[in-house]
């Protein structure tokens, strides 16, 4: 049986090992340019561009056509999206699984609205790796991501919501405190999906002491983590040795967002994927 894993690309990963997988890029354009969120994008030289660009900058999901691309001839895809809450990314990847399917009977794609985004979504893909290496049927598979999906929890510490409140994805007022000197957004995908503001913290010492507490109170006890950042691995090292002060067996992982995690958490913007108590 074929396996192959896809996602979109604000999962932050281009390529996985043993098993087949397939980023399904997202577009970042402004007027003048267009980057595609794939192996090729110079990150720093798109977010300096967009720093002192002046006009509009936007995103697109990708079409179905290209999801159904991406599925290829697997005999059972695993296919995890960006919360729907936020884009029509997870509503693409629906669509195509339809044509997938009716076109190739007895094939299968499961597809997963992971209510969330980047390093949340990479701890859902690492899942599925598990579960394909474990050789388990695809119907088990598709069960045991459901429930762990329930306790992987995102959080993220941003310095600005500009490039979010532009497009849409929070409201201005929310945006307007992140402007302020030193000062951080705190927020987390909540449990139906969605962007929330949990607090916001004065200084970088307290947004780490912040986002550790928020990660206990989400039933943090040791597990997996995944910190994505753009251009802040001081702070991102400091949680991770925050958090394996308390539990020295944690396995924390940090990498850099890729373009369009690092177009809206933007420049110092931290993302916390992690094990935790079920939302549910
Ligand atoms: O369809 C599109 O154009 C893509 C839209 C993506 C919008 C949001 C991306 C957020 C990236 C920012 C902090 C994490 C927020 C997660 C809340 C669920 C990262």
């Amino acid at each position: 049986m074929k396996y192959k894993i896809v996602s979109d690309s604000t999962a932050n990963i281009l390529e996985l090992e043993k098993i087949p997988f397939q980023s399904v890029p997202i577009k970042i354009f402004t007027a003048e340019r267009e980057f595609l969120d794939n192996e090729n994008v110079d990150i720093k030289e798109m977010v300096d561009y967009l720093t002192t660009y002046k006009g509009k900058s936007g995103t697109a999901c990708p079409s179905p056509d290209e999801y159904l691309e991406a599925y290829g001839d697997a005999d059972y895809v695993f296919c995890v999206t960006i919360t729907s809450t936020l884009s029509g990314s997870y509503n693409a990847a629906r669509l195509a699984k339809e044509d997938y399917e009716s076109a190739n009977p007895g094939k299968k794609v499961f597809v997963v609205d992971s209510l969330s985004t980047g390093p949340e979504m990479e701890l859902i893909i690492k899942k599925i790796l598990e579960c394909i290496d474990k050789d388990m049927p695809f119907e088990d598979i598709c069960h045991e991501v459901t429930e762990y999906k329930k306790s992987t929890h995102l959080l993220f510490a941003l310095e600005t919501l500009a490039n979010l409140a532009n497009n849409g994805r929070v409201s201005y007022s929310v945006a307007k405190v992140a402007g302020i000197l030193g000062i951080r957004i705190i927020g987390k995908a909540s449990n139906e999906g969605t962007l929330e503001i949990v607090n916001k913290a004065r200084g970088e010492k307290k947004t780490i002491e912040a986002l550790f507490k928020n990660m206990e109170g989400s039933g943090y006890k040791g597990g997996n983590v995944i910190i994505t950042h753009w251009e802040n691995e001081k702070n991102s090292t400091e949680l991770k040795e925050l958090i394996l002060s308390k539990y020295p067996n944690a396995n924390v992982v940090i990498k850099l967002n890729r373009a369009l995690c690092a177009f809206y958490a933007e420049k110092k913007g931290i993302i916390i994927g992690f094990e935790g108590i079920s939302k549910y």
